[in-house]
């Protein structure tokens, strides 16, 4: 038999619950403290244990005990209730100032990246010939001395060559080629035997000049090379071209030249200018004070260059460009130096 519970052991237990109740500061401990006072699944409380005990008390002794036991654990669950609703506050406020968000905080702002003014300009040179049914077409910066130059009617030795400042490679015969135009016989003998006529193709990209870099040329810049082939093809339609051209380009105030020039590969040859006016400064340092700015080389297709790109001169006529683009972009957004272009300074740059 085992020995009879006391009222005092009933006051101990208490006093010590109550008193470690007030160390608890967690959920963790908070579970602790439960299964030792009150039991869990397998294992008994110590309040259960003295009460188990009651049968060794003498009968009149018993209710006493048992009406103390229970106070004692209405005591304790009270507590416990309090010191739960204590500890559950608690741990939510850590955990919401833990994980604070400030929504009045400003946002990180995002570098927006930008189109260079050159690619800006070549989109819509490219948007306005393809309305108007244009293809484009790619050709390649290293080019053979044949293709820049032989092709387009000027043979080794000839003094019109001397128009173009080329960088040569060490390889013999491979050159930067120094226009677009050698795209022209790479087209034409794509599709002079098959392919849909009439030939409507633009060939934008980078030609590379052993220059003087001024104000307004480069030794690296993009040009726009045209070409139209048809059995009806005229000047007048070269000119119907431009004129819709710069009026898409620049608006109606877009007011465009034609002037007389020589290209081996184009007879008759024209230079158009887009008139930029002599009122600024930057106007007059851009047009050498004449108000006009030069854009393009055009004419129509010499027929020895129509032979070579595999088309009957007797049969068929067209016309060709090449414009700058860079050159229209200081137009279209004032820029006064065509250095900035390839400076890469982002102040010049971040301003499109
Ligand atoms: C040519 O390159 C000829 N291939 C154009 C052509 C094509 C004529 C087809 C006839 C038929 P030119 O060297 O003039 O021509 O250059 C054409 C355009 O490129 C110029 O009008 C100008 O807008 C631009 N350009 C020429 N040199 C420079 C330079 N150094 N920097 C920037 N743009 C330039």
């Amino acid at each position: 038999m085992s020995e009879a519970p006391t009222l005092e052991q009933l006051d101990a237990l208490e006093r010590e619950a109550l008193a470690a109740l007030q160390q608890v500061e967690n959920s963790e401990a908070l579970h602790a403290w439960r299964a030792r006072y009150f039991g869990a699944k397998r294992t008994e409380g110590a309040l259960e244990q003295l009460m188990k005990r009651i049968g060794s008390l003498p009968p009149e002794q018993r209710p006493a005990f048992g009406r103390r036991a229970n106070a004692v654990k209405q005591t304790l669950i009270a507590a416990y209730e309090q010191r739960e609703a204590h500890v559950k506050t608690a741990e939510m406020q850590a955990a919401l100032q833990a994980n604070a968000l400030d929504v009045t905080l400003p946002g990180r702002p995002i570098a927006v990246g930008r189109l260079h003014p050159s690619t800006l300009t070549l989109r819509r040179i490219i948007q306005i010939f393809t309305r108007m049914g244009f293809e484009v077409y790619r050709s390649p910066e290293v080019e053979t001395d044949e293709m820049n130059f032989t092709l387009l009617n000027m043979p080794p030795d000839h003094p019109a060559r001397d128009m173009w400042d080329t960088f040569y490679t060490t390889t013999p015969g491979v050159i930067l080629r120094t226009h677009t135009s050698p795209g022209q016989i790479r087209v034409m003998r794509e599709r002079s035997k098959n392919g849909p006529q009439p030939l409507r193709v633009i060939l934008p990209g980078m030609v590379y000049r052993y220059e003087q870099v001024t104000a307004r040329s480069e030794s690296q810049f993009n040009q726009v090379e045209g070409l139209v082939i048809g059995r009806r093809i005229t000047m007048a339609d070269l000119k119907g071209v431009f004129v819709e051209f710069a009026r898409q380009m620049f608006g109606s105030a877009g007011q465009i030249r034609f002037r007389a020039s020589y290209f081996p590969f184009t007879e008759p040859s024209v230079e158009v200018d887009v008139y930029l006016g002599t009122e600024t400064e930057r106007a007059r340092m851009l047009t050498k004070g004449t108000g006009w700015l030069e854009i393009a080389g055009a004419g129509m297709v010499h027929p020895t260059v129509l032979r070579n790109g595999g088309y009957d001169p007797e049969e068929w006529s067209g016309f060709a460009f090449g414009m700058g683009p860079e050159r229209q972009a200081m137009r279209l957004y004032g820029i006064n130096d065509i250095r900035y272009f390839w400076q890469n300074d982002l102040r010049f740059l971040e301003q499109f």
